[in-house]
């Protein structure tokens, strides 16, 4: 069987929705060519959120991997190059923890790339007119960490895997002036063109210049 894992986190920070669940239960089901997607949603907890990676991973041995969290005052959809072994955790958790400066596999390498194809994932949207970017990192709180030990779980296998933030939602807004948000729709159809741009794409990257300088 020929599938995807596409996951998602549940609310944290006081929030009663995660977009980036809302997106993944969406294309739940979905075909991308002969593959099936199946959304998983990982609590939004340190360890936690890796055990129920590990008990998906081992289930339904994807073929891809895209995990998606979300990143309140982003402006797009970011595709993340890079995963950090280091938890610093600015806020607690959904267990109320929160460390400071761990390593998420003590002794493992400092980072982990994407092993997506970052840019001509930006650039698939950027032609769809969703907007996108790539982002240098994923910060140091429970997205890092999944992104960090997805990475290092599937080192060598040749699965390909990577992680994308995406912004709020409208309903999440109402009452935050000036903060950022997309459609839900938009999401969906930004993350669906991703699967698909993802499983089909052979070959080295795009060369498009999408760093930054700070
Ligand atoms: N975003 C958080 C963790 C869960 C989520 O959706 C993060 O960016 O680390």
């Amino acid at each position: 069987m020929n599938t995807i894992l596409l996951t998602g986190f549940e609310p944290f920070a006081g929030e009663t929705i995660n977009p980036s669940w809302q997106i993944a239960s969406a294309l739940h089901g979905h075909h991308v060519g002969p593959a099936q997607v199946v959304a998983v949603q990982l609590p939004t907890v340190f360890q936690r959120a890796l055990e129920a990676l590990d008990a998906a991973l081992n289930l339904h041995q994807p073929r891809l991997v895209l995990a998606l969290g979300q990143a309140g005052g982003r402006t797009d959809l970011s595709v993340e190059r890079v995963a950090i072994n280091v938890d610093d955790a600015r806020i607690p958790d959904n267990a109320r923890q929160q460390p400071v400066d761990h390593p998420i596999v003590p002794g493992g390498p400092a980072a982990y790339f994407s092993t997506l194809p970052i840019k001509t994932l930006v650039a698939t949207l950027h032609r769809a007119g969703i907007p996108a970017s790539v982002s240098q990192t994923a910060g140091t709180f429970v997205c890092n960490h999944v992104f960090y030990g997805l990475q290092h779980r599937l080192a060598g296998t040749g699965v390909r895997s990577g992680f994308v933030h995406v912004p709020y939602v409208p309903e999440q807004v109402r009452g935050k002036a000036g903060v950022a948000c997309l459609p839900l729709p938009t999401l969906v159809e930004g993350v669906r063109l991703l699967l698909d741009t993802a499983w089909h794409h052979r070959g080295p990257d795009v060369q498009l210049a999408a760093g930054a300088e700070f």
